[in-house]
């Protein structure tokens, strides 16, 4: 999943936020993998893989939803 959309997300500290923000993206239509740079403490890195191209605003909505914030 090196190939995709890259967002940047605050908030995400542990295994379960990663859980939690995957969760969310992968139910938008037509992602394929979501990965997850964790990094506590700073702003984690998120690549979306999709066979469309994503809207900032409905990823922004999917990782607010999982309770966290796009940077
Ligand atoms: Mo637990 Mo990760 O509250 O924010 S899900 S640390």
């Amino acid at each position: 999943a090196a190939d995709g959309q890259s967002f940047a997300v605050a908030g995400m500290t542990c295994e379960h936020c990663v859980a939690s923000v995957t969760e969310e993206l992968s139910a938008l239509d037509g992602v394929d993998a979501v990965a997850v740079d964790l990094k506590p403490g700073a702003l984690s890195t998120v690549v979306v893989s999709a066979s469309r191209p994503l809207g900032g605003d409905e990823v922004r909505a999917a990782v607010e939803e999982a309770g966290y914030t796009l940077a």
